[in-house]
């Protein structure tokens, strides 16, 4: 188990807005190590697999669209407390609810399109590294 793994995704929005070096050195500067990262594009179906968990919420629909309509940056994260830690460093779900100075509040325009995502537990960080990276692409 990667206790001390995170997983994050730089959203289509926040890189089509030039925020990625942005986005990268916030994180490194919040006392992530990067251990694995590329750009990359989700399909429809890999988007849609990725945010299974919420098939059945209203928003569904309009998220698969936005995860899959750009280029993304994919990155694992690491940190002693990474999940709970980086959640801090992103901020609320809704960016207009995002604490001052976090990546969301910065760099997000709606709930919808919040700038990057952020693991919600180890399990999940394992299971969304291992979505993304082979284990020979994670350092
Ligand atoms: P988070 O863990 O903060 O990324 O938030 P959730 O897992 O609750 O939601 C995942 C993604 O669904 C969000 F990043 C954006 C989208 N979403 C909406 O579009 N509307 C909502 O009301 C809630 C989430």
């Amino acid at each position: 188990m990667a206790t001390n793994r995170t997983f994050t995704m730089i959203k289509p929005g926040a890189v089509k807005n030039g925020h990625i070096g942005a986005i990268l050195a916030h994180i490194n500067k919040g006392g992530f190590k990067i251990v694995a990262l590329k750009l990359t594009q989700l399909s429809k179906q890999k988007a849609g697999e990725f945010y299974a968990v919420h098939k059945e919420r209203p928003f569904y629909g309009e998220l698969v669209d936005f995860m899959s309509s750009g280029p993304i940056v994919a990155a694992v994260l690491e940190k002693d407390n990474a999940v709970e830690d980086f959640r801090t460093l992103i901020g609320a779900t809704n960016p207009s609810d995002a604490a001052e100075g976090t990546i969301r509040a910065l760099y997000a325009t709606s709930i919808g399109e919040n700038a990057v995502h952020g693991s919600d537990s180890d399990e999940n960080a394992d299971i969304e590294s291992n979505f993304h990276f082979a284990a020979t692409e994670m350092c």
